[in-house]
Order: C-alpha cells, then sequence, then structure tokens
C-alpha cells in the first residue's frame, strides 16, 4: 500500500475513532461495540508505527499516555480562573440576588444558569484552530501547570473540536473521577496492599498531576466543561448557550444544568439537585449559580476573590452512622490530651472517616457517647469530622462510658487540668508527642513551611534521635551522611531537604512567631504581633502591659506570650535558633503612616477583598486593624450582613462608612 493511500487510511480511522470517542463518552450512546473500537484503534496505532510522520498530535492515539516527564512547566491562563465565593444557605443565595439586583439596578427576576458543582480537579484547555494545544491546572488562578500530556488521556476532552472554530480558546471545565471507577480502582489497589484513594476528588487532581501520562491513563479520569476562560465561540451571549455550542464542538457537558427565572426557581432547583446527588455517577459539593446573560456578567465585573455574577451554594454538611468501637486519647503540640473517636470506616461528606473527634472530656460525657455505641458522624466541608452523638435506640448491653487516663499514653507522666480549664494536659515538656506536633506544627504550610519535613519524616528521624527539638531542625545538615545512609533517603532527597531547611532561616516574622506554637496565638495574632513589634528581639523582650495594647491581644494571651518568652528553655531554644543563623525578616514597615493612630474594623460581607487584605492594608499604611468596635476605634467599615458592631459604633459615635466609600477616601486616594 503506498503511502498516500496509508495516510488517507491514518486520517478515517482518526475521524472515525473521534466520531466514536464523542458518540460513547459526549452522547453516551455508542454505537460499535468495544472489541470494533479496540480493532480499530489497533489499526491507527499499527499504521502510525510505521509510519511516525503520520502520527499527529490530535490522534486518538495520543490519549494512551507519554513517556514521563521531570516536573511541569509552568503557563500564565490567557484570563484568570477565578474563584467562587461560598453561600451555606438559603438566605445567602437571596443576599446574593438582592446584591446581584441592586448592583445592576434591576428590580426584575434575573435570569441565572444553575450547574452542577464538580468535586474535582479544575483546569483550562486551550485550543488553537480547534486544535487542543495545552491543558493547565488552575495552579493559583493566574499561573497553572502544563498537564497537555495529561489531559490528552482524559475522555470528554476533545484532541480537535467537532466544528472548526478559529483563532485561540480557552475551554474551562473539571476532571473528576466517577464514583464507581473509585471504587474499582480503590479495590484493584487494596487487593494489591496499595494504599487506597480517600475520596474520588484526590484521585483525580493526583491523576492529572502524574508525571507519567501512562499513570494519568490508568485513573481513566472524566471531563465536564462549565465555560471559556479566554476567547468566545460563535455568537453565544449566554452561559446557556455557550454550553450547547462546547457539546456541539465534542466537550461533554452535564444535562442537569438549567436556565431559572429569579431565586424562587433557583432555590427549587438546588433542592432537586440535593435530592439527585447521591445517585450521580460522579461526586459534586454543590451547585454553581451564575447570571446567564454575559452583558449582565460584564457590568457585575469580578472581586480580588470571585466574580460578582456567580456564587457557590455549599450543601450542608453530611452525616453517617457508625460503630464507636474505642476512644484514642492523642496528645497535641501544647500537650493538649484529647479524646479521639475509633471508628468502624464510613463514607461521610464524600470522604472515607475512621477517626473523629470527641473534643473533650466534658463534651463527651454531655453527649453520653459510650464505646459499642452507633454514633453519628458529621463532617462539615473539609473540617475534620466530629460525632455528634449517640443513636440511643442502638446502644448495647455492654456499651461502656470511655475513661479518662490518668497518665499520658505517649510518656507515661501523670496528667493533669490547669484551674478552670478543661483541657486535659500532659506536663511534660519532652514528651515524645508534644515534640513531634511541635516540629509538625514549625515545619507546616502556614508557618515555616519547610519542603519535605513532613509527620512521617519527623516521627522517623524523632526515633533516630536525629531530631529532638526545634533548633534541631538546623542541625541535621551536621547528620547529612546518617541521613543518607537511610532506606529511600538518597543523596537527592537528603539534599533538598536540607535545601528546604536552609531556604526557611529567613521566613517573615509572622510565620516563625505562628510556628513557635505559642498557646492561644493564631496566625492573625502572629501577624499582629510581627506588625506591632517589627523584631523577635523587641517581641521577645516585650512585656504584659506593651503586649496587652496590640489589637487582638487581651490579657490572656498576652500573659500566654510573656510567660512563653520568659520560660528558661524558650529563651535558651530561641538563643540557638539564631545561634544556628534562624532570622526571621522583619515584616516589612509600614509604607507609609497616613493611617498612623487610627484604628479601623473591618465588619460584614467585603466584596472587595477579604478582611485579612483589608486588614493587612492597614498595617501598610501605619494604622491599626481590631476585631471590636471600642473607644479606641476610629472608623468603622461595613459590608453587607453587618450585625451587632454598627449597634456598638453608633452607640460610642464612631462613623461608618460602606467598603466603596473606604477605597475611593483612602485606597483610590492612595494610588
Ligand atoms: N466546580 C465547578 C465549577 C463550575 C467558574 C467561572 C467563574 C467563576 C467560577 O463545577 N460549574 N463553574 C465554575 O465557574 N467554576 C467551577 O469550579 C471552580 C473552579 C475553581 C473554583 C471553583 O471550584
Amino acid at each position: 500500500m503506498d503511502a498516500a493511500t496509508q495516510a488517507a487510511e491514518a486520517a478515517r480511522l482518526r475521524e472515525e475513532i473521534r466520531q466514536h470517542d464523542y458518540r460513547y463518552y459526549v452522547l453516551d450512546s455508542p454505537i460499535i461495540g468495544d472489541s470494533e473500537y479496540d480493532r480499530l484503534f489497533r489499526r491507527l496505532v499499527e499504521l502510525e508505527a510505521e509510519h511516525p510522520e503520520l502520527r499527529t498530535p490530535d490522534s486518538p492515539t495520543q490519549r494512551v499516555g507519554v513517556s514521563p516527564v521531570s516536573e511541569f512547566a509552568k503557563h500564565p491562563h490567557l484570563a484568570p480562573m477565578l474563584s467562587l465565593d461560598n453561600a451555606f444557605g438559603e438566605e445567602e443565595l437571596r443576599a446574593f440576588d438582592e446584591r446581584v439586583r441592586r448592583l445592576l439596578e434591576t428590580p426584575g427576576p434575573i435570569a441565572y444558569f444553575v450547574e452542577l458543582k464538580f468535586d474535582g480537579a479544575s483546569i483550562s484547555l486551550t485550543y488553537e484552530d480547534g486544535v487542543l494545544v495545552r491543558g493547565t491546572t488552575r495552579g493559583d488562578g493566574a499561573v497553572g501547570e502544563d498537564v497537555t500530556a495529561n489531559v490528552s488521556t482524559v475522555r470528554g476532552i476533545p484532541l480537535r473540536t467537532h466544528a472548526p472554530i478559529k483563532g485561540t480558546v480557552e475551554v474551562r471545565g473539571e476532571v473528576l473521577m466517577l464514583k464507581a471507577v473509585f471504587a474499582k480502582l480503590n479495590e484493584e489497589r487494596s487487593a494489591r496492599g496499595e494504599q487506597v484513594f480517600v475520596n474520588p476528588r484526590n484521585a483525580s487532581a493526583g491523576g492529572l498531576r502524574q508525571l507519567d501520562s501512562r499513570l494519568t491513563a490508568e485513573r481513566k479520569l472524566s471531563f465536564f466543561a462549565y465555560g471559556l476562560g479566554y476567547g468566545q465561540i460563535g455568537e453565544a451571549t449566554t452561559q446557556s448557550a455557550t454550553l450547547r455550542t462546547l457539546r456541539d464542538l465534542g466537550f461533554s457537558v452535564r444535562a442537569e444544568a438549567t436556565v431559572c427565572e429569579g431565586m424562587e426557581a433557583v432555590l427549587a432547583r438546588v433542592a432537586e439537585i440535593g435530592a439527585m446527588r447521591a445517585d450521580l455517577p460522579f461526586g459534586i459539593d454543590g451547585v454553581v449559580i451564575k447570571v446567564d446573560d454575559f452583558g449582565l456578567q460584564r457590568q457585575l465585573g469580578s472581586t480580588a476573590r470571585g466574580p460578582r455574577w456567580a456564587t457557590a451554594y455549599k450543601f450542608p454538611a453530611e452525616q453517617a452512622f457508625t460503630r464507636l468501637n474505642g476512644v484514642l486519647w492523642q496528645v497535641g503540640r501544647t500537650g493538649t490530651v484529647t479524646p479521639v473517636a475509633d471508628l468502624d470506616p464510613v463514607f461521610v461528606g464524600g470522604a472515607q472517616v475512621s477517626r473523629a473527634t470527641l473534643h473533650n472530656t466534658p463534651e463527651m460525657r454531655r453527649k453520653d457517647v459510650r464505646i459499642g455505641d452507633v454514633v453519628i458522624v458529621q463532617r462539615a466541608g473539609d473540617v475534620i469530622p466530629e460525632v455528634l452523638g449517640p443513636v440511643l435506640e442502638q446502644r448495647p448491653a455492654d456499651a461502656i462510658a470511655p475513661i479518662e487516663p490518668s497518665e499520658c499514653p505517649e510518656c507515661g507522666t501523670a496528667l493533669a487540668r490547669k484551674e478552670g480549664e478543661v483541657a486535659l494536659r500532659c506536663p511534660n515538656r519532652n514528651c515524645p508527642a508534644q515534640i513531634s506536633a511541635k516540629l509538625r506544627h514549625f515545619a507546616s504550610r502556614n508557618a515555616m513551611d519547610i519542603d519535605g519535613l513532613g509527620e512521617k519524616l519527623i516521627d522517623r528521624f524523632l526515633e533516630l534521635g536525629h531530631l529532638t527539638d526545634l533548633p534541631s531542625v538546623f542541625r541535621l545538615h551536621e547528620r547529612r551522611d546518617e541521613l543518607v545512609a537511610l532506606d529511600r533517603m538518597g543523596e537527592q532527597s537528603v539534599q533538598n531537604l536540607l535545601d528546604a531547611i536552609e531556604s526557611v532561616k529567613r521566613r517573615s516574622l509572622d510565620r516563625f512567631v505562628y510556628g513557635l506554637g505559642i498557646r492561644l496565638v493564631g496566625e492573625r495574632t502572629a501577624a499582629d504581633l510581627a506588625a506591632e513589634f517589627g523584631s523577635l528581639e523587641a517581641l521577645r523582650h516585650a512585656h504584659f502591659e506593651r503586649l496587652k495594647e496590640v489589637p487582638e491581644v487581651g490579657p490572656r494571651v498576652a500573659s500566654e506570650i510573656e510567660q512563653f518568652f520568659e520560660d528558661e528553655a524558650n529563651r535558651a531554644m530561641i538563643d540557638e535558633l539564631l545561634i544556628l543563623g534562624v532570622a526571621p525578616t522583619e515584616a516589612a514597615g509600614p509604607q507609609s503612616e497616613r493611617f498612623a493612630g487610627l484604628t479601623f474594623v473591618f465588619t460584614g460581607k467585603l466584596e472587595r477583598w477579604s478582611r485579612e487584605e483589608a486588614e493587612a492594608y492597614v498595617r501598610t499604611q501605619g494604622g491599626k486593624a481590631a476585631g471590636t468596635v471600642s473607644k479606641a476605634t476610629s472608623l468603622v467599615v461595613a459590608g453587607p450582613g453587618a450585625g451587632s458592631k454598627l449597634d456598638k459604633a453608633s452607640q460610642l459615635g464612631i462613623e461608618v462608612i460602606s467598603e466603596d466609600d473606604f477605597f475611593a477616601r483612602y485606597v483610590e486616594a492612595d494610588v
């Protein structure tokens, strides 16, 4: 057969297979069986193997995955991938609708497009003249990772659109794993003794980010389009028309999405979707509501956090029943000992759960939870699951109330309770569980963010005596050869870890302070302390009276901070960190003193930036931000839904302005 004939046959096969893919993955109505499909596919693979010049980037054979890359290139999105604000109930949805109609100055009902909120990994697909040229993960919304080889293995993503579309277009959608695929994959993995996936979302996000796209292909991921980023297709002027066009072009689009006239219709549709959720072949964590008309979307615009013309409605936390087999007592980084429920594994809120918190003993007694009970487990969003209480009708005769331990389960020290506190505590500062938790906290993402130093490695190094306290992290390089000798710790990974440790020595002061794990000092208080004192030296020598003046720092927190820095062992620990070269960078001092002496309180739902961003801005201008209104407050900035703080402000005669006024008066004026 001559070359021209073979090229013609390859082109015909490509087109035929593409049609069968479309019928199978998009229309869900195949007209040939798997064996016939495989015969066509094998024939094309043969032709391309004999004549590699026949292999085109949009050939279906490219879907099986290519050899692994070492890492993903970064790629900016042509249009940002915005995130969605969340509404957690009917009244917040109504508030969203009111805000939309107020901003559009239309009293009449708005046409909304109501979509499933797929619970997978969002991606952006770039097509040039209808051919897929790139697939990128969402990343930070502006820049994502180039996972083109991986997305090419996902059915439901056309490598070439069914009709040509001129120019460059970004199609947005969600890659996810069907529940049935998830169950089958986990069955196979646990049969092979491998770790199972916790939920389909993790499995799909992980699958999308495999360096070896053949592994991505094995995960049999699905894709559903939900919109456009950059560019436009045809004359579509609404979200609903766009999705119809995308479907005609060969993208899989779910038919559950519908136009609803006005918020009443939206609420009815949300209830319908909630009722069908369990029967859907994939996971959803809510519903997405968008103003359908693009013209109105443009009028509404977007804020730093997301579009004003869309919101996500999140389903309420899910609950499930399961057996309580026992109670474990977990020792935390500040020594608190917490009861944790040991459960029969149960699927709740989209994940497999076998542990849930019982908070503390008084709480556990109040709920009267007993070992052997059937208990109600709730998993709200991504927070840790908790036990709500027992199902009394199913209480076995031998159910017994859990006994609080008198000694630390980790180190055997007698446990104690501070005067007036519910928390049970292990007083031994060298308790291995506390040191482990302290190190994990110090190395965690929102603290010093030491890449590679996670729980497993910390506990392993504690076991081996390579880690004993925070400063020992910065002495690990002295044990380099011992670390390299450990199994599963080659030259490269040890070097990467030591480089990561070296690189965090100059982390910002707020991260370092948060990483110290001072009781009652969270991220925001740490940021306030860093902004207020500017250096570790100033902070560690501050006394109670001075500390109390910092916003958000009341007398209790002030005394915790003072005690921490006065404690001999902590002073020695900090001195040692400094000697080892840890030098937290001073927080960027105020860029101006415009707000010197002024204290702002932000309240209600801010639209143009988050409350943390607003407060950080005030600090850069030399001002202070507080969480409560008092005589010291200079100005209150109130968004919709502001409540008691407004009453307090009017009692004290403190000026209250809107977010837009704040911008006009202070921010726009500043630029
Ligand atoms: N997860 C979804 C989904 C959806 C975008 C467009 C403007 C703002 C969000 O099903 N159906 N529609 C959108 O519309 N986004 C979705 O997911 C986003 C991706 C990143 C954060 C949200 O999960």
